[in-house]
């Protein structure tokens, strides 16, 4: 089964399954009430945070798709709204719609502008690593660069349907 792990910079890893997930404080029943566009239910970020409890050193969490080849690093601070979507009524969210975990920062900037934008909300998320300097970040930082981002197969935009 497909799940969650948290680690770093933090006094307990762990690692949520699905029904983990269901049992936080903090859910939302529509990431689209959020996020417009978006369909699915999450949880806050900050529900999975307070159970691991962040060290004081810890400043940036890294967001990393479970096969390795995405990740963002973004400022805790910054992202103290974000929600983990994670459920598509009673099931898991399905890839089409970037499960079974993914990233969503409300209110995010467009594409390629600066430190937290909408590049950064990860698909197929697995593993979110909390430390004191920023971790590894493959965003494309500018127009072009994101341009031939998505351009690749498989890279595409989802449909938002
Ligand atoms: N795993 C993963 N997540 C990713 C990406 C990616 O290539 N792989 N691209 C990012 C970029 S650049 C953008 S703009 C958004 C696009 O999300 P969408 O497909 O839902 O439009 O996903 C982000 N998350
Ligand atoms: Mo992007």
């Amino acid at each position: 089964m497909t799940q969650l792990r948290i680690e770093g910079e933090v006094s307990s890893p762990h690692t949520f399954s699905f029904n983990d997930l269901t049992r936080l404080p903090d859910q939302i029943a529509d990431v689209g009430q959020f996020v417009p566009g978006r369909d699915g239910g999450g949880v806050r970020l900050r529900s999975l945070l307070e159970r691991v409890s962040p060290a004081d050193s810890a400043r940036y969490i890294t967001l990393e798709s479970s096969d390795g080849k995405f990740s963002a690093s973004l400022p805790i601070t910054a992202v103290q709204d974000a929600i983990v979507a994670y459920r598509l009524g009673d099931a898991p969210l399905p890839p089409k719609k970037g499960g079974p975990f993914r990233f969503f920062i409300p209110n995010v900037e467009e594409c390629a502008v600066g430190e937290v934008d909408a590049c950064a909300n990860v698909k197929f998320l697995g593993r979110l690593h909390l430390s004191h300097e920023p971790g590894r970040d493959v965003r494309p930082t500018s127009p072009a660069s994101h341009q031939a981002h998505h351009d690749q197969p498989g890279h595409e935009h989802l449909p938002k349907d």
